[in-house]
């Protein structure tokens, strides 16, 4: 299986997030991918290369322009009123209330207030190099989407920072661009066929099914936690399932805490019937891996055979597959977890 890798993620490190009311280590880091890196490096049956550049125009397909423009420019610009400041959050958030009844919100001018209009939460700190890492990210779903496109059955994008997340004019949950979101434009479009994208990350993919929630040609369906306990918290529930020509190519399948293997593998059962139904040519997956039990931000509890189990399921539908990363935590397993749900759906025999 052909894996597309960067060492331009590590542009993207944060020291510290606000979470939780307290000043915290970011749980999202650049060993995260390079754990993943090393145990699928150790296995020649995982071919690895390095992406080609893509430039904006698949990421603007699904984003706000005005969202790229900021993300290029805003780090430098926060500079110039908060000079020597490293982790850049908003502290001002645009919500929807704040101007309720007095007009339509337009893009702020001064930094601070452009930070709020574009960032919905505090976790996501823009550092430095984050636009460079995030659009390397996008260049390295692209370059795994091109690998299927050209008749590679399977592909992996080890991508980092991830993205479903990043919806079309916001971005937040460790995520800039929406990976996933830009590689089923492009499949879509590029081959007028039927795209879904599965995502089995532990958090709902808000930012994918945003984009999609009223199109017709890219079916969106999650397996997550529970919104009412689990971040993003607003979105996921099983009653968003689409809207105008997009009603029903929505899924979403809530997970209640400690779901185990059989119980997880059953739901998961029921997303690829749904998929199956939908019919579609191409498949993105959206790979968490922060439903394993030893997630430290989770509450689900598969076990790495679980994941491979998942990964196996997923090839019985028998679709070109494109595998972006996406989160998970559990730093030490990552490796071991990513190589257990790829095997499964590549087939490749287990290893001790
Ligand atoms: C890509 C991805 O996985 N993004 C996840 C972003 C989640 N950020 C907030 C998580 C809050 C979890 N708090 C749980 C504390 C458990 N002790
Ligand atoms: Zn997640």
């Amino acid at each position: 299986m052909k894996v597309v890798y960067t060492l331009r993620h590590r542009l993207h490190h944060p020291e510290q997030e606000f979470e939780h009311s307290r000043f915290q280590k970011p749980f999202e880091t650049p060993e995260r991918v390079e754990i993943i890196q090393a145990a699928l490096m150790a296995d020649p049956r995982y071919e690895f290369v390095a992406p080609d550049e893509w430039g904006t125009g698949p990421i603007a397909a699904v984003h706000d322009p005005g969202l790229i423009r900021f993300l290029e420019t805003a780090w430098q610009e926060y500079q110039a009123t908060h000079p020597y400041t490293r982790d850049v959050v908003p502290d001002v958030f645009a919500l929807p209330g704040l101007r309720f009844g007095i007009g339509d919100p337009i893009e702020p001018t001064s930094i601070d207030a452009r930070l709020g209009h574009w960032c919905y939460e505090t976790t996501t700190p823009l550092t430095h190099g984050s636009y460079d890492a995030a659009r390397s990210s996008v260049d390295v779903a692209l370059s795994a989407a091109e690998a299927v496109l050209s008749g590679e059955r399977w592909a992996y994008g080890l991508c980092r920072p991830p993205g479903h997340h990043a919806a079309r004019s916001v971005y937040g949950g460790y995520c800039f661009f929406n990976n996933a979101a830009v590689v089923a434009e492009r499949l879509a479009t590029s081959t007028g066929s039927r795209v879904t994208v599965l995502d089995l990350d532990y958090h709902h993919g808000n930012g994918t099914q945003q984009i999609f929630y009223d199109r017709a040609d890219v079916q969106f369906v999650s397996l997550h936690g529970d919104p009412a306990r689990s971040y993003p918290y607003h979105t996921g529930f099983a009653e968003e399932c689409g809207t105008g020509p997009g009603l029903g190519s929505t899924m979403n399948l809530p997970l209640a805490a400690g779901v185990e293997d059989t119980e997880y593998l059953r739901v998961l059962d029921q997303a690829l019937s749904a998929v199956s139904a939908f019919a579609p040519e191409m498949l993105v997956i959206s790979l968490g891996l922060d439903t394993h039990l030893e997630d430290p931000i989770s509450d689900l509890a598969l076990s790495t055979g679980g994941l491979r189990a998942a990964g196996a399921a997923v090839a019985t539908l028998g679709l070109p597959t494109v595998v972006l990363q996406e989160g998970g935590y559990a730093i030490d397993l990552l490796g071991e977890n990513a190589r257990a749900w790829l095997d499964g759906l590549a087939g490749y025999e287990q290893r001790t």
